[in-house]
């Protein structure tokens, strides 16, 4: 269970250290609402609590998202700087400055620190996507793996080694490590990753796994590792979802499926799109683009009261279930601290106003929040 966060005194010193480098002043790490418990801190017997963080955060501009992420969240995932491009954009070139930088805020605040994502088949360079010879594939994936992993070995608690591997349908996607490598791949970045950091869980990370055809992919995923002595310590569900799906008992489901497998499972990158979605969208493919519209963005002024109620509503119901199944259920991870900072305001639309997270977007706190914090008192 979760090695426990937040000496709050130790952590509000080390934030306010972080922000004044960065030339900015934090008073304090009071709780979101003042004189309750935080919400890491009423979940700390089930599970962790974690945050996205992006760059702002990360180098100590977003004061406020900094206060939020050391009053209320126990665990963080780097939303986008230790993605393939950012962190190896040449063969030969490595980045690390915001990664470094990440990791030392997760130390500085003592979080269980998750690396995202060694393998997947987006935000990759044009050298790894072009390459079509698979011994070269092959050499590009050890050392991208060996470096990165070895370099956070002993620091990274968690790494989402290989994300978003699967179809809709449970077949593998048609990624260039698949085409060039076959499944083999799978079970090489495991094992990489296991002799890289070998003190570190490793996991499989998609979206849209309460689908039931998806489920009998992540299982057979599952039984490839294992079958080949492999280790997989964890699944993580990703949580884009929306307010009236998907329905709790799939995810419930699935939950069940995977922890019967014997890995944790966690919830990834949760948050809840409000603003309509007439195509049907399902899910995150980051490829998916389409035009604004007033239609497209009916709040860009701010939300009804019943819908923000909604928002609660859909929270506690999500959370009830991932209480039931603490057994199972590591981590829950939102996909970012506020709404100013959410990839909803850009996906699958660009430019449209959406409040998906527990923190509006002056970093206050929403009714779903104020619901997550009595939840189990009810
Ligand atoms: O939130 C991330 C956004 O800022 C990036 O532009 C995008 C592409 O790298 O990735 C988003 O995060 C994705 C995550 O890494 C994997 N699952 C889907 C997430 C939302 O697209």
């Amino acid at each position: 269970m979760p090695k426990f966060p937040l000496l709050s005194l130790l952590s509000a010193l080390l934030v306010a250290v972080l922000a004044a480098c960065a030339g900015t002043n934090v008073a304090s790490n009071a709780p979101a609402t003042p004189g309750a418990p935080s919400l890491a801190e009423v979940y700390a017997d089930n599970f962790y609590i974690g945050a996205a963080v992006n760059a702002r955060q990360i180098s100590g501009r977003d004061t406020a998202g900094l206060r939020l992420l050391a009053s209320d969240f126990s665990s963080i995932t780097p939303e986008n700087v230790m993605k393939w491009e950012e962190i190896q954009p040449g063969p030969d070139t490595y980045t690390w400055e915001l990664a470094d930088g990440y990791v030392e805020l997760g130390e500085r605040l003592d979080m269980w620190i998750i690396g995202h994502t060694l393998v997947w088949h987006s935000q990759l360079p044009a050298y790894v996507r072009e390459t079509t010879d698979p011994d070269q594939l092959r050499a590009y994936m050890e050392d991208h793996i060996r470096t990165v992993a070895g370099r956070y070995a002993g620091r990274i608690d968690g790494w989402d080694v290989l994300n978003e591997a699967l179809n809709e349908d449970g077949s593998y996607r048609e990624s260039v490590f698949y085409k060039v490598l076959g499944e083999q791949y799978i079970v090489d970045a495991f094992r990489l990753a296991a002799e890289a950091a070998p003190n570190t869980q490793l996991y499989y990370n998609d979206y849209n796994l309460n689908n039931p055809q998806k489920r009998q992919g992540v299982l057979r995923l599952v039984k490839l590792l294992q079958d080949n002595g492999v280790r997989i310590d964890g699944v993580g569900m990703q949580g884009h979802y929306n307010l009236n799906g998907p329905p709790i008992a799939e995810v419930e489901a699935s939950i069940d499926a995977y922890a019967g497998t014997g890995v944790n499972v966690m919830i990834t990158e949760l948050d809840l799109t409000t603003l309509p979605n007439p195509w049907d969208l399902d899910g995150a493919d980051v490829n998916q683009d389409f035009e604004n519209s007033p239609e497209m963005n009916p709040y860009p002024d701010g939300l009804p009261d019943s819908v923000s109620t909604k928002i609660a509503d859909r929270y506690a119901d999500l959370f009830d279930l991932f209480l039931r199944k603490d057994e199972a259920v590591t981590r829950v991870t939102l996909w970012g601290i506020n709404d100013a900072q959410t990839w909803l305001n850009n996906w699958p639309i660009r430019g449209r106003t959406n409040y998906p997270l527990l923190f509006d977007r002056e970093s206050r706190p929403k009714e779903a929040y104020d619901r997550l914090l009595t939840l189990k008192d009810n």
